[in-house]
């Protein structure tokens, strides 16, 4: 088995400060939290920038500039640049961070679905939130198509190969992998290829283990086991842990962080990110999995190097 390449997700945009105050906001404080979680053991840091004096998720390339440049500067974990956007930008908006930044990695989300968050509002009364946009912001949800089609798809394999970035696949159901094998078909996607199975998303496929065994099954079925390597990112607590272990048995990745789950352990919030890179640090050790250092996941994924982006 490769070693294990734990990714940090550290903010994200669909937490609310309000259901944690450890999240970090600023790019201050997610540069910080970068180097903690990069310090525990986390080879890629999942980056989203937020609004410094609101904490409402933004799209602002000059924000994920200052905050790339912080991590660049302080760690050398691989920076991996959201192109998920907000629910209001269009897929070109969302993918200018690209050629902006040149990264070594961006998401790539390979379809569409609900995605709802709205539930975590029914949780709150008016008076509990930090801040005014957090119920609206939730509550909108409900309406909210992550829109990622064929054409939005076409027009981020272009971009990413344009600009040397690693596309990051994110498999929210099994029919993703299907429309990423019409790609490969095509020849727009390249192997070999990086991908995340996304479970737990109110729109996506659940957590339930069958499912990862699954997908991998039918990744392997429709790429060949050589030709990826693969990750898992399980929402909610303990989704987080139980897939990640799944996955470290089985020669997947982890990613972790508070854009998943806030928990350390039942009802009790993780104060940092770097506490769950610990956790999946010491189920890896129990499980004689070796961790990757940042060069170490550079080499297995096969990226260009942080002396070849634009930031
Ligand atoms: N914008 C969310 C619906 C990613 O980082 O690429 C999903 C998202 C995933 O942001
Ligand atoms: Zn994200």
């Amino acid at each position: 088995m490769e070693k294990l390449i734990i990714t940090a997700a550290l903010t994200g945009n669909i937490t609310l400060p309000t259901q944690t105050p450890y999240l970090p906001l600023t790019p201050e404080q997610i540069a910080d939290e970068a180097v903690r979680a990069a310090n525990a053991g986390a080879a890629s840091i999942h980056v989203h920038g937020r609004d410094p004096k609101t904490g409402r998720p933004t799209t602002d390339p000059e924000v994920y500039r200052e905050i790339a440049t912080l991590i660049k500067g302080r760690t050398n974990a691989i920076v991996c640049i959201t192109t998920g956007g907000t629910m209001y930008m269009t897929a070109e908006e969302r993918v200018r961070v690209v050629p902006a930044l040149k990264p070594e990695v961006a998401t790539f989300n390979m379809g569409s679905i609900n995605f709802s968050i709205h539930p975590i509002a029914e949780r709150y009364k008016d008076e509990d939130y930090k801040y005014p946009w957090e119920k609206e912001f939730a509550e909108s949800t409900r309406e909210f198509i992550f829109r990622n089609t064929f054409a939005d798809i076409e027009h981020f394999c272009k971009t990413m190969q344009e600009n040397d970035t690693k596309p990051e696949h994110e498999i929210y159901d099994v029919g993703h992998l299907y429309n990423m094998h019409y790609y490969v078909r095509k020849g727009l996607i390249k192997l070999p290829m990086w991908m995340q199975f996304v479970t737990g998303i109110l729109g996506g496929i659940g957590s339930d283990l069958e499912n990862i065994m699954f997908m991998k099954q039918t990744a392997d079925r429709l790429f060949g086991a050589q030709n990826f390597q693969w990750s898992v990112i399980g929402c909610g607590y303990p989704a987080e842990f139980n897939v990640a272990t799944l996955s470290i048995m089985m020669g997947g990745h982890v990613r972790v962080g508070f854009e998943d789950n806030i928990f350390i352990a039942k009802g009790v919030l993780a104060k940092s990110n770097a506490e769950l890179v610990e956790k999946v640090v010491r189920i890896a050790k129990e499980l004689g999995r070796d961790v990757a250092t940042p060069d170490e996941a550079r080499s297995i994924l096969g990226l260009k190097g942080k002396d070849k982006v634009n930031y």
